[in-house]
């Protein structure tokens, strides 16, 4: 097995839920598109997808039925760790955002607090986030803890002090810098969360919009571990839209070999994201049952 600390995991997040399909004609919507892009992206060196599911008007869903039928397709044509979205749409309901985790995936995300989301708010209260990661406990899925703030990691921590382990017994997070109303895409403040962050936790962390590259090389500089896609990132540099999500995982990868730290398998992935054990569930201490 590789040294973790030495490789890097690089998830791809390809769609989103913010974009529109005829403003942004590359994002992947069909499942057509998730397959290609998923093919894509694993061969330029991602190792975990994030998917958010649209319909076929291209709107955004947490139809369960659509999620069984991309996690599968996905599942079908490649290796990568299947990691669905629970956090959907600012206007999804919690009780859709806790049924899309019937899709039953390899990973989840969760997020640890509300946050001001451009014009709008990204509700999670304190009771659905404990829901959330017992609902997700339960279906043995491993959460990934989304962090737009640097409250949102006591919340995070909170949660364990209270409830264990997640399934798996590893504890990764993403930092998302640079949305308005969250944290701002900067070294500092990145170095202000993983500071905060459980010693034995793992980290990546992505910038919205133009602070995609600054948050890479940050993260990259202090052992983090990186999530680009264009539910981030829509324009490569300036004036130039993203052709597709794999050019942002090929600069992601040409990065991390940059820096020493290529990336990390999918096994590898699997094995530090606490995928690779049998699926038994933890006890409310973290212990394996
Ligand atoms: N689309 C945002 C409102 C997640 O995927 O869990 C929420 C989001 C976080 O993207
Ligand atoms: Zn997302």
């Amino acid at each position: 097995m590789a040294d973790m600390a030495s490789g890097t995991l690089i998830t791809v997040a390809p769609t989103g839920a913010e974009s529109a399909k005829s403003d942004v004609p590359a994002l992947p919507v069909t499942v057509d598109e998730m397959v290609s892009t998923a093919k894509g992206c694993e061969a330029a060196g991602a190792a975990v997808i994030h998917v958010h599911l649209r319909d076929s008007d291209a709107k955004p869903t947490l139809d369960v039925a659509r999620a069984r039928e991309v996690v599968d397709a996905i599942r079908e044509t490649t290796d990568l760790i299947v990691q669905i979205s629970s956090g959907g749409a600012v206007t999804d309901s919690e009780e859709s955002r806790l049924g899309v985790l019937e899709c039953q995936p390899d990973g989840a995300s969760l997020t640890c607090g509300t946050v001001n989301f451009g014009t709008d708010v990204f509700l999670n209260r304190w009771e659905f986030i404990e829901r959330l990661y017992l609902e997700m406990r339960e279906r043995r899925i491993v959460p990934e803890f989304e962090l737009f703030d640097l409250g949102h990691v006591t919340t995070m921590q909170r949660l364990l002090d209270k409830h264990g382990a997640p399934y798996g017994g590893h504890v990764h997070c993403d930092l998302v810098m640079g949305v308005p109303g969250g944290m701002p895409g900067t070294a500092h403040a990145l170095m202000s969360c993983v500071n905060a962050l459980p010693a034995e936790a793992t980290w990546s962390a992505t910038g919205v919009g133009r602070t995609t590259i600054p948050v890479m090389l940050a993260a990259l500089a202090a052992g983090g571990h990186l999530r680009v896609g264009m539910e981030d990132t829509i324009t490569f540099a300036p004036g130039r839209p993203v052709r597709d999500n794999a050019e942002l995982v090929e600069r992601a990868a040409d990065l991390a070999r940059l820096a020493q730290r290529p990336p990390l398998s999918v096994e590898d992935a699997r094995d530090m994201l606490g995928l690779s054990q049998d699926r038994s569930i933890p006890t409310q201490t973290g212990a394996q049952a």
